[in-house]
């Protein structure tokens, strides 16, 4: 098996934390996003949405989508389990999963995309106002995850989760956009040094 994606880029992260989380190994290949590998006759057929992370199974299975790929390991290796184990569980980590990437890294990846003049060629068109409206979006988003840290040490809950790792690269790659982690929110930057200071962040 193998998975493409692209050293750089936030969601191929998400993966390979997960991946380093549960000490599992797998090939990756690497596709350069700024230089167009993704938008290849060859990686159209894996992916005709042309994005990365995509997974490559040895029968040819090809598995899309980040929380789709962890899902696949999550079933094939449960432990540690980063998705939950009783039904319970499922449901509040992927909630808090869904709410951290579409309250905090799709703003953050949206502001980016639409600011940073090395996306002109990728975002189009890029429209300048709605990156900044998503940069107060990101910060609404930061705000509401402080108060979710205040009375616990991880994301979901007492267990470090996928929620906690989509959170970990939304605020690793607000280094690329003009968004600064407000001085106050202080719960958030205590559990960011934690998730930090784990060995998979390095992945
Ligand atoms: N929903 C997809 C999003 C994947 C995605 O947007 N990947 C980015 C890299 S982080 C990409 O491939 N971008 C290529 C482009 O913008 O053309 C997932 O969760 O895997």
């Amino acid at each position: 098996m193998k998975i493409y994606e692209e050293k750089r880029a936030p969601n191929p992260r998400r993966v390979r934390v997960f991946l380093a989380e549960k000490g599992i190994d797998v090939e990756f290949q690497q596709v350069s996003i700024m230089d167009g590998e993704h938008k290849t006759v060859e990686f159209t057929r894996l992916n005709p949405l042309q994005r990365v992370p995509v997974l490559e199974l040895d029968d040819g299975t090809v598995i899309c989508e980040t929380v789709a790929i962890c899902r696949y390991f999550e079933e094939l290796h449960p432990e540690p389990a980063l998705m939950g184990t009783t039904t319970i569980e499922r449901a509040h980590i992927e909630m808090f999963q869904r709410q951290v990437e579409f309250g905090l890294l799709q703003p953050i990846a949206h502001c980016f995309r639409h600011l940073h003049p090395a996306m002109e060629n990728l975002e189009v068109p890029q429209v300048a106002e709605w990156g900044k409206a998503n940069r107060e979006r990101a910060l609404a988003g930061m705000d509401w995850l402080n108060t979710q840290l205040k009375d616990r040490e991880f994301v979901a809950g007492d267990t470090y989760t996928i929620a906690d790792i989509t959170a970990l690269i939304a605020i690793d790659f607000r280094k690329v956009t003009p968004i600064e982690i407000p001085d106050q929110l202080t719960c958030l930057t205590d559990w960011h040094k934690r998730v930090t200071s784990r060995r998979s962040s390095g992945a």
